[in-house]
């Protein structure tokens, strides 16, 4: 694609498909409809101290039920894709088995209604949302898990396979090994760094043993693995921060980059892991080659930058959202899709998260006015069409998130819609960044 400068405009590629994203446990609820199973988010926002407020996504946005007025908001915003992800215990109530077809009939009702409405859907197969059954025989630090990821998505494949063109493995692995296994503010709540990176590869194992399965089907959909990116600069200019930095990459974006895009862990993270750790002992001959099985594309969310000391710490550069791990940098947007061109070659790219929590209210005039959510857009498609014209093979870009939503430790305190979602009545009303969003995508530019 290419970028054409407009009088005073920044013109998207035609075709550029402008999208909004969410998950299956933030905006679905209905947790024990249709036969569905228990997942691990389910026990873990259940278990008291883990979540803001206790909050659980039991009912959270009622997408489940209201998914046929949110596809016309959809419409009404003139998406043109749409990313959402399939709950894994929806489809196999305990990880296993024959797919339950009341489940499926949920997404392929979700998938027709956003062919008729003109908007391409993208599924994410994994978006955190683990079977408890499987949790309970180990999750995954138990090798075995990857292979049942396999058996799920192939049922998913043959359930809505051929009315979905783009299929997403697994969301984010580095922040269930972050989050889940090092510091425990996500489920399953471990703080163990060496389950951790035992983790990260057997998530890598079940995203390509997917790709092979997707393949397996016949099918010619597309498929990718969707990576939160983090650019890490270096804190000051010593050959210490940069050496420190180096590294600090290489466990934020290459461990998981080159072994799906070049077939090898990169040598200084394994060397840093050692000999003895559980990933290193973990690698079984033929990993790497089913890990590098090819992709047709690469999804990247990216949020905030990461500034590096020369100890291996993170200082703070720039002003911070509601959130306060996200420093608002847009043109980290730029370096990290410039940087996997340059650095993997010209794979398709699809972004498939950016966004910004806004302390959004109802105003008494019914509105709710996100001015700081529109600035932050903004300058994000500035940076992402700059990176087009420097050459990046970006295709489409999907803002987090559609709706308010389960923030998982947050809970509801943090809204990240371009839709305000009013949970006590869950009436939909869009912010002033839907508007101003709608009309981005009806000009193709800013
Ligand atoms: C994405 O993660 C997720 O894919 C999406 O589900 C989520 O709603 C969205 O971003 C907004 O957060 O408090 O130090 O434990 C982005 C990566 C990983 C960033 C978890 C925040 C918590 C940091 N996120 N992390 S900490």
């Amino acid at each position: 694609p290419t970028a054409t400068p407009g009088a005073g405009t920044l013109r998207f590629p035609r075709d550029f498909g402008w999208g909004a994203a969410t998950s299956a446990y933030q905006i679905e609820g209905a947790a024990k409809e249709d036969g569905r199973g228990e997942s691990i988010w389910d026990t873990f926002s259940r278990t008291p101290g883990r979540t803001r407020n206790g909050d659980t996504g039991d009912v959270a946005a009622d997408h489940y039920h209201r998914w046929s007025e949110d596809l016309d908001l959809m419409r009404d915003l003139g998406l043109r894709s749409y990313r959402f992800s399939v709950s894994w215990p929806r489809i196999q109530a305990d990880g296993t088995g024959r797919p339950n077809q009341r489940g499926l009939d949920f997404y392929r009702r979700l998938v027709d209604g956003l062919h008729e409405r003109g908007i391409a859907p993208m599924v994410t197969l994994f978006h955190w949302d683990l079977p408890q059954s499987l949790q309970d025989a180990g999750g995954w630090e138990n090798r075995d898990t990857a292979y049942r990821f396999a058996d799920y998505a192939d049922a998913v494949f043959r359930g809505l396979g051929d009315q979905v063109p783009v299929w997403l493995t697994v969301n984010e692995p580095k922040t269930v090994v972050q989050n889940g296994y090092l510091w425990g503010h996500h489920a399953p709540g471990r703080q163990d760094p060496d389950a951790a990176y035992l983790v990260a590869h057997h998530l890598q194992l079940a995203h390509g043993l997917a790709v092979r399965a997707l393949r397996a089907t016949g099918s010619t959909a597309r498929i990718g693995p969707a990576f939160n990116l983090h650019p890490c600069y270096p804190a000051d200019d010593t050959p210490a921060a940069a050496a420190a930095t180096r590294l600090y990459d290489g466990y934020e974006n290459r461990l998981y980059l080159d072994s799906v895009l070049t077939g090898a862990y990169p040598a200084d993270v394994l060397a840093d892991l050692g000999e003895e750790s559980r990933l290193v002992r973990g690698i079984a001959d033929g990993d790497l080659e089913i890990i590098s099985s090819p992709v047709d594309l690469l999804a990247v969310q990216y949020y905030t930058p990461i500034y590096v000391t020369a100890d291996g710490g993170t200082v703070q550069r720039w002003a911070t959202s509601e959130a306060e791990w996200q420093q608002i940098h847009p043109e980290g947007m730029y370096d990290i899709l410039t940087r996997v061109t340059r650095d993997y070659g010209p794979v398709p790219i699809t972004v498939t998260e950016n966004g910004l929590p806004c302390p959004d209210v109802l105003g008494a005039d019914g509105t709710v006015d996100d001015a700081g959510r529109i600035a932050f857009l903004r300058d994000h498609f500035a940076a992402a069409h700059r990176a087009i014209a420097a050459g990046v093979p970006l295709e489409s870009y999907h803002v987090w998130s559609l709706l308010d939503n389960f923030e998982w430790a947050e809970g509801y305190d943090q809204r990240w819609g371009l839709v305000y979602v009013d949970y006590a009545t869950q009436r939909r009303i869009p912010k002033r960044s839907a508007h101003w969003y709608q009309r981005v995508i009806s000009d193709n530019g800013l």
